[in-house]
């Protein structure tokens, strides 16, 4: 170990230093929440030097930076990952253990820092771990919820929603950084005054409310590299301390506003995936993070650079989906009434700096703001997005005379919206989507327009997973077996795990490798017997999906699918069946009533498989409640099978798949998102691919030709599945899951009947979960397949993904610590 801090001895004396400076006790006295709290500082105080080394450096070094902007961040804990990163793990844990401490029980401690939703979330948390190990400057840009997504219990089989109060206790990793407050502007009318500075007339902003946003930074630890990167994520506050006496000066009224600004900006995070809310209080911490975050690049730049005409040198700000991208028009109000440089050098500017990435083609998602709400609230900013929309419209008219179809699908502003992704397009000089078949899909349809108008800004970045966290982290067992075989570069170069390739047909390493998937299927059975207080067989095969509740992620296939096996176990009970347990782990939006009842429905089946004895724990059904983060690493580790099932052309990307394939679980899919470059890479003989193509899906869609009405008269198996939803099989309340059992068969308003091709897809999906079990019951050669979808993830780390972004968009200069 580098570090004289992680010394044993020197480091078991700081933490019990700790103990007693924060708590005034003796180490056999604090809670092992509060030695939580000492051992972070203690490991802090470690990042801070590394922090401020890497600062310099910067500074000497001047390197071109990337401003991550995101309104998610879904980190996990960071103690442990922070230790991994410094390659000081083990030395801790021995450390501890000398002290009678468990690292493991501390590490519980920690709370999820869950700011953000799922996929798009924790996709920006596993880039920031990527750049800085790979030397690279970069500042994530977020928000610091008071809340982040909710915990979720099940009560009574439904998901409860409870407030994530992660701040609780103090978050010892974080520093706030008051000298670096901004001023964010909202509301009020802009006025024309003539500025005898430039001799002409400008625009002024007037009447407006103002927070105050103070950021705080979280260290992202480079692994073994000595860089320490921020995430900075802003809080807000008065501008004014609420005085009363202001009362008398008559701005009362004005001073409780912007208190409750203040207060509401910051308060929760939006707990929709791939769906837009719409609300008001979502568009002010969208332009509250963006403005602060601008403000700040700026000024950092403007420090040891005097030209801001060549920002776009050391500058670039990537936008995590649309959420951001009113920094497009804030970066010009910025260059232009701030900096004073006139429209087209301030369009220059802009058009060099931003670039954006899609994440869905979920159309509910995509992001459109009535024009009356997005005016009054940013009345400057709309002004700008008028004068941006007027002179793109009148480039397709040059481009496309007389076509007005253009326009009206093309235009920023149409139909009383603001459409955020026309101006990302539009300002970006790159877009890029996720996977290479989603690239495809928004090249020609879902952007086909834009792609033909400026074919130049669209590229592809297959996202990508850092298995610091994912194996090093989450599966030290197998991590351990991997570096005893290989050596241990792949930890930051994930292509060399394919060394293991000579050992798939060695039968030693079978075993082992079998043996140490049990392992972590024992320690997953601990914890659901702990959490659900269901005991399932770690012989069985772990059947897993886990990712958020949706629709098009059929979560409901999963379950009917269960259904459909436990009406074959009790018809024959003699056939040949391979235990199984379907573990399931999902939050819903809290608005989604049909997605909490596809919940509802697998703890209700659960509840009578689980409770069946007359097919003797042959199928056992689990869901895990509040998945996040810090489980997940325990669940990947544990999973025999990686279900990813949605419906062809819908998921982006998926980043779960590549996880379950790192730690040596094959894919169970559609042949959607990142599935289809799974495959090449691991072969499809070491998969098992099902379904609709995204094309067929496309056809139907556009053309129309499925009913799944027919489905249901001719196939009685089919049949009596969907009947048991509402004959009393899983709830003596009938009506309870109807809803669903329509969904399946009945148009509904304009919602077709089973838009995601559920009983299309079925007979597919159940014959394919057939040759999982025949696959499975050939031991070695399951463990052969196993060990190749490890071997074969080498594609899928985000190191990958983030020197692709560098190379085609970013152009980042490494930076070494001496
Ligand atoms: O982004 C996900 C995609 O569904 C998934 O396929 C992809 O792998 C991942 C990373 O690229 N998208 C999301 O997670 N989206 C959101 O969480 C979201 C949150 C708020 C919104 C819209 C979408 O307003």
């Amino acid at each position: 170990m580098i570090d004289k801090q992680f010394k044993k001895e020197a480091f078991k004396e700081s933490v019990k230093e700790n103990v007693k400076f924060l708590y005034r006790k003796k180490l056999e006295e604090a809670t092992q929440e509060q030695i939580f709290q000492a051992v972070c500082y203690t490991v802090k105080d470690v990042i801070i030097d590394n922090w401020l080394e890497t600062q310099n450096a910067y500074k000497e070094q001047d390197p071109k930076t990337v401003y991550y902007m995101s309104m998610e961040f879904l980190m996990g804990r960071a103690l442990g990952n922070n230790l991994i990163n410094l390659t000081a793990y083990k030395e801790v844990k021995e450390a501890l253990d000398e002290l009678g401490l468990d690292l493991n029980v501390i590490e519980d401690q920690e709370p999820d820092p869950a700011l953000g939703n799922g996929g798009l979330g924790r996709l920006a948390a596993c880039f920031l771990d990527s750049l800085a190990t790979l030397n690279y400057s970069a500042y994530g840009c977020g928000i610091r919820y008071r809340y982040g997504m909710f915990k979720q219990q099940i009560k009574d089989g439904y998901q409860v929603e409870v407030p994530d109060n992660w701040l609780k206790n103090g978050y010892p990793f974080e520093l706030r950084r008051p000298e670096y407050a901004k001023e964010v502007h909202f509301g009020g009318y802009v006025d024309v005054e003539y500025d005898p500075a430039i001799g002409s007339n400008k625009f002024v902003h007037k009447g407006y409310q103002a927070v105050k946003a103070v950021p705080f930074d979280m260290p992202i630890v480079g692994y073994n590299n000595k860089i320490v990167n921020t995430l900075r994520i802003w809080d807000a506050e008065p501008i004014v301390d609420f005085e009363l006496d202001s009362f008398d000066k008559g701005d009362y009224k004005k001073a409780v506003e912007q208190e409750n600004l203040a207060r509401n900006i910051v308060e929760v995070l939006y707990p929709n995936d791939n769906h837009m809310a719409g609300k008001e209080l979502r568009l002010k911490q969208q332009y509250f993070f963006v403005s602060a975050s601008l403000q700040a690049a700026i000024a950092k730049y403007k420090k040891n650079h005097k030209d801001i005409m060549k920002l776009h040198e050391k500058v670039t700000f990537q936008m995590n989906d649309t959420h951001p991208t009113v920094a497009v028009a804030e970066l010009m109000r910025i260059l232009m009434d701030e900096e004073g440089l006139g429209w087209d050098d301030a369009w220059s500017v802009t058009t060099k700096c931003v670039a954006y990435t899609n994440h869905t083609i979920m159309a509910e998602a995509l992001e459109k703001w009535p024009v009356e709400l997005f005016s009054r609230l940013l009345p400057r900013v709309y002004q700008i997005i008028e004068e941006i929309n007027r002179r793109f419209v009148l480039e397709i008219q040059e481009k496309y005379p007389g076509n007005y179809d253009k326009i009206k699908k093309m235009a920023i502003l149409y139909d009383g919206q603001v459409k955020m992704a026309h101006l990302a397009i539009v300002a970006g000089y790159s877009v890029n989507g996720v996977a290479k078949l989603h690239t495809e899909i928004l090249k020609k349809q879902e952007l086909k327009d834009f792609y033909e108008m400026m074919p130049e800004k669209f590229n592809n970045k297959t996202n990508g997973i850092t298995q610091r966290r994912f194996l090093l982290h989450g599966n030290q067992l197998l991590a351990d077996w991997v570096t005893d075989h290989i050596g241990p570069e792949w930890i930051t170069d994930l292509s060399q795990i394919s060394k293991l390739k000579v050992y798939v047909d060695d039968e030693k390493a079978q075993q082992e490798f079998m043996n140490i998937k049990y392992q972590n299927k024992v320690r997953l059975a601990k914890y659901i017997l702990e959490h659900n207080g269901v005991e399932v067989n770690p012989r069985s095969i772990f059947d897993v999906q886990v990712k958020r509740l949706h629709e098009y992620k059929r979560q409901l296939l999963n379950i009917l699918h269960v259904i459909y096996l436990y009406d074959q176990i009790k018809k024959h009970p003699e056939m040949d069946f391979y235990p199984r347990t379907f573990i399931f782990g999902a939050k819903a939006s809290a608005g989604y009533a049909r997605a909490k009842k596809i919940i509802k429905l697998i703890n209700s089946v659960a509840d009578v498989v689980n409770n069946d004895a007359s097919i003797e724990g042959k199928l056992k059904v689990v869901f895990i409640e509040n998945y996040r983060v810090s489980n997940a690493e325990m669940i990947f580790a544990a999973a025999d099978v990686s279900e990813q099932i949605s419906t062809a052309s819908k998921e982006a990307s998926g980043t779960g798949n590549m996880k379950f394939m790192l730690n040596g679980a094959p894919t169970l899919g559609t042949m959607d998102g990142a599935n289809v470059e799974i495959v090449d890479e691991v072969g499809k003989e070491n998969a098992f691919i099902f379904g609709l193509s995204a094309d067929e899906v496309i056809n139907y869609e556009n053309n129309g030709g499925y009913d799944p009405r027919v489905i249901y008269n001719t196939d009685d198996e089919i049949r009596q599945v969907l009947t048991e939803l509402v004959n009393g099989t899983f709830s003596s309340d009938t009506e309870l899951f109807r809803d669903l059992y329509n969904s399946l068969l009945n148009q509904n308003g304009g919602e077709r009947a089973d838009q995601y091709f559920i009983l299309a897809d079925f007979r597919s999906y159940a014959a394919a979960q057939k040759k999982v079990e025949e696959a499975y019951k050939d031991e070695k050669g399951w463990a052969r397949m196993a060990m190749l979808n490890t071997a074969c993830a080498g594609k899928f780390t985000s190191d990958r993904t983030i020197q692709e972004y560098v190379d085609d968009i970013w152009h980042l200069d490494k930076v070494y610590i001496k």
